[in-house]
């Protein structure tokens, strides 16, 4: 994005995905592990692995609503070894706090999370403002294992907690004239040092077509590893849209509207020549300053140094979403 940090930046030469013996033994552990039934706990206690070391911050801990029940939507539980937890809560891109990869971490300490309500409005038949208890108990959790893909280079995998957001979209009753949906963060400035910058109009708006919207695979999140999301990654909840580039999965949500325009998104407002709309993980179209073919999985053995994996058509869920884009030039549509 407009901030790009060295690592962002490199692009080793070589790109052919290789299995690591580390990733292979982690693979299989996992395999036994569903195999004996292991829900989000336990798999939380082995994403941490050896390294259970203490993490940068405390832990947010449990929460009765959250469950590990493993998920039935079709490509919601990747086999690939997760990112460990001290990774995913540690390198974080939250520009509310920061533009650095670590800061999130240490500056979204002071984000409040209660109360905290959701104000669902627009082009909807019952228009209605959600309180977070109301949201958590509205539909059951389950764990969705994602990969995450940034359009700055790496990714991750990672097991969320949450629900379908069509869950949430059914209680509202969208009418004809909804096409798309705008998620609006939240831009509270005495919690969040990252505004007095002006990298990003604030707040953080983004935005789906309503069919994207209403894809299973979308999941409104509340946890990751069977516990409460850390600030730093969203809290008390954010949306993660697997076949997008990260930054459309929006942190922190306050607001969500129907309409019948195609939102203005916060980055598509920052870089349009960069930063489309739709945003689709798509390896064989470049962003303007680098190439979109490979990526670094973080916390995978030889750090920078590490081969790069090839990126995968809409982020590996093509079977999924591809006929959401059929007969789109997503060159054009990017
Ligand atoms: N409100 C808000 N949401 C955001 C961002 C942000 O800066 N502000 N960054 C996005 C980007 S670029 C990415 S890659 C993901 C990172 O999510 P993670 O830190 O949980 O891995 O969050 C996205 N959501
Ligand atoms: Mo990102």
């Amino acid at each position: 994005m407009i901030v790009r940090t060295a690592a962002s930046g490199f692009t080793h030469p070589t790109s052919s995905d290789i299995t690591s013996q580390a990733a292979y033994q982690s693979r299989r552990e996992w395999m036994q592990r569903l195999a004996l039934g292991a829900g989000g706990a336990s798999l939380a206690a082995w994403a941490g692995g050896d390294a259970l070391a203490q993490p940068a911050t405390a832990r947010p801990g449990k929460l009765a609503a959250l469950s590990g029940a493993r998920s039935s939507v079709a490509g919601a539980a990747t086999p690939e070894a997760l990112t460990r937890y001290e990774h995913a809560s540690a390198y974080n891109n939250f520009y509310e706090f920061g533009t650095d990869k670590a800061e999130p971490a240490v500056n979204a300490k002071s984000l409040p999370t209660r109360p905290w309500t959701v104000a669902v409005e627009g082009l909807v038949s019952k228009p209605r403002s959600f309180d977070i208890d109301a949201l958590l108990k509205l539909s059951a959790m389950e764990e969705r294992i994602y990969r995450l893909r940034c359009v700055e280079g790496w990714s991750m995998v990672i097991p969320w907690v949450g629900y379908s957001l069509a869950a949430l979209i059914k209680q509202v009753q969208p009418l004809g004239s909804a096409k798309y949906v705008e998620l609006v963060t939240l831009a509270d400035p005495k919690s969040m040092p990252g505004l007095r910058s002006n990298v990003l109009d604030w707040p953080y708006v983004e935005g789906l077509r309503l069919d994207e919207a209403l894809h299973p695979l979308t999941l409104l999140a509340f946890g990751m590893y069977g516990e409460v999301l850390p600030n730093q990654n969203g809290a008390p909840l954010r949306l993660v849209v697997p076949w997008k580039y990260g930054f459309k999965s929006g942190k922190s949500l306050v607001k969500i509207r129907f309409t019948d325009k195609e939102p203005r998104t916060a980055w598509n407002v920052a870089a349009p020549q960069e930063y489309g709309f739709y945003s689709n993980v798509n390896p064989g179209v470049a962003h303007p300053r680098w190439s979109q073919a490979t990526e670094r999985r973080i916390g995978e053995e030889g750090g920078l140094l590490a081969k790069r994996r090839k990126t995968l058509m809409f982020n590996g869920y093509e079977p999924q979403v591809g006929q959401l884009y059929a007969g789109m030039d997503l060159s054009k549509f990017f």
